[in-house]
């Protein structure tokens, strides 16, 4: 059957992991489809820190004490490029990484689409999934944020993240680009022939969210003959790790697992979901998802290995057989 799993960086990756020791025994062929909001150009290369989270996570590579970036990494080339004022002192691109910044960038100027280089550096890894970027042209999540003399401004994401910790007065997520950006056609048909889409348990405003803005996701997830269903990244009221609280309460949506479910809407209604699954913790949450018209089961959601991710993922297909 054909999987097809929206993720952000490192929640993504973590429920891919699970998704993929379910592969072989029932015979799983997946993709991912990964948030591309989070990319920048910095020091003249494309960087696209959810495709590389998740490639390092799958591929075995990432360090998983600080939940970012390669294991065993080193940062020769960032302090020399601290020391000629070039780049975000405050944003370290480790020597491991910066080869596959650099691969990537050679690519794209070779004229691949992101896609296509992602294809290219994906190789070398043995993933055992597909891994497609949302979209092939550049739409980077901004932040619109008040500096200290009240003047409104846009940062980067990463900006917002690495170098404020979310910190300052926020006002709205802006995605820039989108105007002139298509969601990426490899992603669009993964949505349109799959057999069971799963949104991961990933932020919902700016990685889920991201996705779900480009022009013609929406579109091929009401389209599609797929079931669709959802895990829930808010455990008791509280996101496991991130931002994620931050962002939903920018955006106006309640901290709580029932609030993100009905936030992506039951399909039946004109939303995107067939099923939510939330924690053990939250059986509160069902009543109001089931009356809007959602599947929903509530399930342990702890994603402490990959056999929990699998148990996860599990569910999630046996609610998806229920839903439609
Ligand atoms: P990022 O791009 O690295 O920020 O990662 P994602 O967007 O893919 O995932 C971040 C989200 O994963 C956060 O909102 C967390 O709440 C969620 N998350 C992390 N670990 C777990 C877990 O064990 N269980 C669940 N349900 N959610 C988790
Ligand atoms: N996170 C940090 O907290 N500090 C960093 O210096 C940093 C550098 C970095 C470089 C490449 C990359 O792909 C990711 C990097 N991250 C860093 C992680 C990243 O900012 C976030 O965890 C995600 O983008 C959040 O979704
Ligand atoms: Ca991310």
């Amino acid at each position: 059957a054909q999987l097809t799993i929206l993720a952000g960086g490192v929640g993504g990756a973590r429920f891919v992991r699970g998704a993929r020791v379910l592969a072989a025994a029932m015979d799983l062929d997946i993709t991912v489809i990964a948030n591309t909001g989070d990319d920048l150009w910095l020091t003249g290369l494309r960087v696209c820190p959810d495709l590389d989270s998740l490639m390092y996570s799958l591929g075995g590579a990432n360090d998983t004490e600080r939940g970012w970036g390669r294991a065993g990494e080193s940062e020769r080339v960032s302090a020399e490029l601290t020391a000629y004022g070039v780049g975000w002192p405050w944003f370290t691109l480790g020597d491991l990484d910066l080869g596959t910044h650099i691969a990537r960038t050679a690519l794209l100027r070779d004229g691949l689409s992101l896609t296509e280089a992602t294809e290219r550096l994906a190789a070398r890894w043995n993933l055992g999934v597909r891994l497609l970027p949302a979209s092939d042209d550049e739409v980077e999540t901004n932040v619109e944020v008040v500096d200290e003399d009240g003047e409104a401004r846009l940062i980067h994401f990463e900006e917002w993240w690495v170098r404020h910790r979310g910190n300052i007065p926020t006002r709205r997520f802006v995605q820039q680009g989108l105007e002139s950006a298509v969601a990426a056609p490899a992603a669009l048909e993964a949505v349109a022939s799959a057999d069971v889409v799963l949104f991961a348990p990933s932020n919902p405003v700016v990685s889920i969210g991201t996705i779900l803005t480009l022009p013609g996701m929406r579109e091929a997830l009401r389209d599609t003959a797929a079931p669709v269903v959802g895990v829930s990244p808010i455990i008791g009221g509280a996101a496991v790790r991130g931002m994620a609280e931050l962002c939903l309460r920018t955006i106006g949506v309640e901290v709580s697992a029932a609030a993100v479910g009905l936030h992506y809407g039951p399909r039946p209604a004109g939303g995107l979901l067939d099923g939510w699954l939330v924690d053990s913790a939250d059986p509160e949450a069902l009543g109001p998802l089931h009356a809007a018209g959602m599947e929903a089961r509530a399930v342990p959601l702890w994603m402490t290995s990959d056999e929990s991710s699998a148990a996860i993922v599990a569910d999630a297909l046996s609610l998806a057989a229920e839903a439609r």
